[in-house]
């Protein structure tokens, strides 16, 4: 079985991964600035079919137009001579001083307007080099101070801003679809939509004309520090066509965001993830949003992206055997119970239904004693991942 990464399996990451530097709150940066150039042709050469950017990430803060400008064809060259596309593009609204407060939540009128600015150039630029998704990750989106902000407003404000970039995408004819990150804390005590039951109520209560270009980008990490089950939590965004990329990586729940490895972590859950994502045959991107840890080597840094693509896999070589084990997929037949007449009484609401379910009677001991051989299934389960089966 080989486990070499593929073009047609779709994989990506930001280029902010791999240039991250290992700076953080107790130590200076470990490793030397990577250029962006460079970091796309590592990636291409390790077999990525894209990579994702903030605008910050491909053109400094700061930069003139012409600057801009003569850093995108150099993109572009190196992104046709590789053979690597861009598969999504964001906007950093977090590390500069200005955002200290919030972007498009802060108090001051100007700040949020700057951030729109900013936001509509970096979809410019996604534009440009391709990219059909736009994440929105509202990092500063939060607060520490509860009387600094009011809540019920800081909504009404995202959504104005949300709505405008979408609004413009569509004016512009991109084509491209907006997808909202949620984290529930870090950098900011509290930030707001913090997990993604909060971003799809959000999106039901967007202007009807842009709803259906806004979805999610849940991210693994964020979900676990916020004690969810992310099988759950992403299959229900599934579910709604609202899955629009997706972060994948690992972590340790209810810590600070570790970004780690995909799959160094509960890789039962990374199991079930996968098989999510292979047997509803989700088209997105399978995009990793992890570190190198701090002692890594600059080389290190790619043997990272490797890694978690492996693991991929690895665990869909997995979902396979899964699928195609006749004692699991036997007990998991045997689960179901059905009954034509009463799917039928039950599948949609008429009084003479209600009437006919009303006089029903049920077998209700044998129905609660029922054996379900959970024990069983789960440790075919865990046979199966340890390579004990
Ligand atoms: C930042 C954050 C990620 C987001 C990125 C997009 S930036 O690294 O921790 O979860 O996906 O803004
Ligand atoms: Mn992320
Ligand atoms: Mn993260």
């Amino acid at each position: 079985m080989s486990f070499e990464p593929k073009k047609e399996d779709h994989f990506t990451t930001g280029l902010w991964c791999t240039a991250f530097n290992g700076r953080e709150v107790f130590g200076t940066p470990v490793r030397p600035p990577l250029d962006p150039m460079d970091n796309i042709r590592g990636l291409a050469r390790i077999g990525c079919y894209g990579f994702a950017y903030h605008d910050d990430d491909l053109v400094p803060f700061g930069s003139s137009t012409s600057e801009r400008d003569r850093i995108v064809s150099e993109a572009k060259r190196v992104m046709d001579g590789e053979g690597i596309r861009n598969t999504m593009a964001t906007c950093n609204l977090f590390e500069q001083p200005v955002f200290k407060d919030g972007a498009f939540t802060s108090n001051d009128v100007r700040i949020r307007s700057f951030a729109v600015q900013k936001s509509l150039k970096a979809i410019d630029l996604g534009a440009e080099l391709g990219a059909n998704t736009y994440v929105m990750w509202g990092g500063r989106e939060g607060l520490e101070v509860e009387a600094s902000k009011n809540p019920v407003e800081s909504v009404k404000r995202y959504r104005e801003a949300v709505e405008f970039l979408a609004h413009y995408i569509q004016d512009q004819g991109y084509g491209m679809r907006i997808a909202i990150e949620p984290k529930p804390n870090e950098p900011r005590g509290d930030i707001f939509l913090a997990t993604i039951g909060h971003v799809l109520a959000f999106i039901s209560t967007l202007d009807a004309s842009i709803r259906d270009v806004v979805g999610v980008n849940p991210e693994i990490q964020h979900s676990r520090m916020a004690g969810m089950n992310t099988v759950h939590e992403v299959a229900q965004a599934l579910e709604m066509g609202k899955l629009y990329h997706f972060d994948l990586g690992a972590q340790k729940p209810t810590r600070y965001d570790q970004d780690l490895r995909f799959g160094s972590e509960d890789i039962k859950e990374s199991f079930f993830i996968v098989k999510l994502l292979e047997d509803h045959s989700w088209s997105g991107p399978r995009h990793f949003d992890v570190k190198p840890y701090r002692p890594d080597s600059v080389e290190e840094v790619f043997d990272l992206v490797a890694g978690c693509m492996r693991s991929y896999l690895v665990l869909r070589d997995k979902v396979e055997r899964f699928n195609n084990d006749s004692e699991i997929q036997g007990m998991i037949r045997e689960l179901e119970v059905c009954d034509d007449d009463l799917s039928t009484m039950t599948r949609s609401y008429s009084r003479g239904s209600a009437g006919a379910l009303k006089e029903r009677s049920f077998p209700l001991q044998e129905m609660a004693e029922r054996k379900l051989g959970y024990q069983r299934l789960d440790q075919l389960v865990f046979d199966l991942l340890t390579g004990a089966r």
